[in-house]
């Protein structure tokens, strides 16, 4: 029992120190194209097993700004040739959508060989010439 807590204790410091780094990375790499700093990839997935109460920072509430939130998503459908992806997603707070299943263009054919059918994902989605596009996603943990 002692030594699982300290493990816990290692595993929430470690977080924490690839938090930071994480928050340090974006606000030097992306100053002007985020502003108010996207720290919503940071999110834990809520399939986390235990150990993560500790791990309730205020600094990783979800943003508000307009900029693009990551969003969960779990995907349905991949469509390469069309460079489409069907997710069912969670509320997209820069796109004012509750949560649904649809189909989304992505920015870039690539992002779809990291993900499959069934991946649960973190997501982010922009207008761009009125459609909705995909503009990142990676595997949620
Ligand atoms: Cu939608």
């Amino acid at each position: 029992m002692k030594i699982s807590n300290s493990f816990a204790v290692l595993g929430s410091l470690a977080l924490a120190a690839a938090f930071a780094t994480n928050v340090y990375a974006q606000t030097t790499m992306n100053k002007d194209s985020m502003p108010g700093m996207d720290m919503s990839g940071m999110k834990m997935a809520p399939t986390d097993k235990g150990g993560m109460a500790g791990m309730n920072m205020p600094g990783m509430a979800m943003g508000t700004s307009a900029t693009a939130t990551a969003t969960e998503g779990e995907v349905r459908k991949i469509d390469k040739e069309n460079q489409k992806i069907t997710l069912k997603h969670g509320d997209i707070k820069n796109l004012d959508m509750p949560g649904m299943t649809m189909v989304f263009k992505v920015k870039d054919a690539a992002m779809l060989d990291k993900v499959q059918v069934g991946s649960k994902v973190r997501f982010k989605a922009e207008k761009s010439d009125g459609a909705i596009v995909v503009t990142s996603v990676e595997l949620a943990q």
